[in-house]
């Protein structure tokens, strides 16, 4: 029996993929729900009218008295709750939730669940892949991948749930069994008044939570405990008790649990601090949850990095090329530039710009200052960055990545690296970070 009151009527608002989720779910579940989308011709409206041609959709303006006909909405992430509609809707007493919270009442396997500004897809990725290789059956998704409902199954044993904070602002109660914020540095600044409303929006993942896994680094990844709750932390100084960090022995480096050497960090695939950091809070969210050193360490051996994430692409002339379009705030790009950058003997290239979300570029000045050898700025904002570079490295504009990529190339010296991590949005010059990362890697690939 699924934990979902028959007899309210409910609004899905958004018809993307975790709308198209919901209306799966709630129709599975025989309930009553329309579908509202502010776009003229939403992603998933084909879908809807073919597979479930019954259902009531209305696409364009919201429309505040057909909201109120709901007992409950369930927004998209994608939406801000901020929308007027919605707050209208809710002052008049319609509740508005989301499809975690759905999904955290209806698993019946214990729950990872992981947020933060940066890192949560790799993470995420690594958790699951050491469930999977200590034979868990476990469901990996959420913001990543598959939709969190979509993953619902009495088979699965473990979930593995990226939750982005806008996820997380509909999020009441999510009883995690384990729970963790990576790291907190400013993001979406277009949606949220200031970085302590996005940090309490990604704190609502500790609801509930029975174990929590902190950054010994960051002190805004600290949720407030109750009294014996077990608390986990990483990071990259030396660990103690309850603790994942860094051990140095004879000169060789290792990832660590308490006073145990776990494995070199030399055999990790992926390059810099930021993913020795990311592999630690993997085998503590991992070891909260039962899993076995010797498969997570297997999996740490294997993990070779996500696409579009600090990810080589190719040398040319002694020059080697990364793609880290993933990078869409200045927190990522500042791990990538100090992470390669302390990693190698040459210096960086590096190319920015693109749709800033109302960030605060001047956190990437001294990073630049000290690995870089140029800057090339690309997209809307390349303004701003360029600003708030000031005289930190010499600068150029491009006005396409085809050209950032040739500049990149006739400004480097043998030893050193061209890194494209934007600390911006792409959606000002491609479809998203996807397409932007798969063009470099393939412009980057044709280089003669
Ligand atoms: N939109 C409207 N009107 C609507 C609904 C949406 O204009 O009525 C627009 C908004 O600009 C919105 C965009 O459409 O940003 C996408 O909304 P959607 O409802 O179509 O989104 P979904 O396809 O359901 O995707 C969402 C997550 N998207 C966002 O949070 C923006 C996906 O995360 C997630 O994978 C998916 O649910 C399944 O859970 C993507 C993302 O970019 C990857 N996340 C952000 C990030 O990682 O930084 C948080
Ligand atoms: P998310 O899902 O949170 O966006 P990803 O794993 O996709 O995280 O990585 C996004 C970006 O963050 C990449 O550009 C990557 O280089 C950078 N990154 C990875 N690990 C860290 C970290 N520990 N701290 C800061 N940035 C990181």
């Amino acid at each position: 029996m699924s934990l979902i009151a028959s007899d309210h009527f409910r609004i899905v608002v958004g018809l993307g993929k975790s709308g198209m989720s919901l209306v799966r779910f709630l129709a599975q579940r025989g309930v009553s729900f329309a579908v509202a989308d502010t776009r003229e011709n939403p992603p998933e409206l084909a879908t809807l009218r073919r597979d479930y041609p019954q259902v009531e959709v209305r696409c364009g303006e919201l429309d505040v008295e057909f909201l109120c006909r709901a007992d409950e909405l369930y927004v998209s992430p994608g939406l801000a709750l901020a929308t007027p509609a919605l707050q209208a809707a809710a002052a008049r007493g319609v509740k508005l939730s989301g499809d975690i919270d759905l999904f955290a009442r209806n698993a019946k396997a214990p729950i990872v669940a992981i947020s933060g500004s940066n890192a949560k897809s790799t993470v995420t990725t690594l958790v699951g892949e050491m469930a999977a290789a200590a034979g868990k059956r476990v469901a990996v998704g959420g913001n990543l991948g598959t939709p969190a409902l979509d993953l619902l199954s009495d088979d699965i044993e473990l979930y593995v749930m990226e939750l982005s904070s806008f996820q997380l602002e509909t999020t009441n109660q999510l009883g995690a069994e384990v729970a963790t914020v990576l790291n907190v540095s400013e993001d979406h600044m277009d949606r949220y008044s200031g970085l302590p409303a996005y940090h309490l929006a990604k704190h609502r993942i500790f609801r509930g939570a029975r174990q929590v896994v902190v950054n010994r680094q960051d002190a805004l990844t600290r949720p407030l405990m109750s009294e014996g709750q077990p608390c986990w932390t990483f990071g990259l100084s030396a660990p103690d008790f309850k603790a994942f960090g860094l051990r140095e022995e004879n000169g060789e480096k290792y990832l660590a649990f308490e006073f145990q050497n776990l494995m070199p960090v030399r055999e990790l695939k992926v390059r810099g601090a930021h993913n020795q950091a990311n592999a630690l809070a993997a085998l503590a969210l991992g070891h909260a949850v039962g899993l076995p050193f010797d498969a997570m360490l297997a999996s740490l051996r294997n993990f070779t990095g996500l696409e579009h994430r600090c990810q080589w692409v190719r040398e040319l002339d002694g020059v080697s090329y990364y793609n880290d379009s993933k990078a869409t705030n200045v927190g990522a790009a500042l791990a990538a530039i100090e992470g390669l950058g302390m990693d190698m003997d040459g210096k960086l290239i590096l190319i920015a710009g693109g749709d800033g979300k109302g960030a605060d570029f001047s956190g990437l000045r001294d990073s630049v200052a000290n690995h870089c050898r140029a800057a090339v700025l690309i997209g809307r904002d390349a303004g701003l960055i360029a600003d708030a570079l000031g005289d930190a490295v010499p600068q150029v504009r491009a006005g396409s990545l085809d050209e950032a990529i040739a500049l990149s190339r006739s400004l480097a010296q043998s030893g050193d690296a061209v890194l494209l991590s934007p600390a911006c949005a792409s959606f000002d010059m491609f479809k998203n970070y996807e397409e932007r990362g798969q063009l470099f890697a393939r412009a980057v690939e044709v280089l003669a």
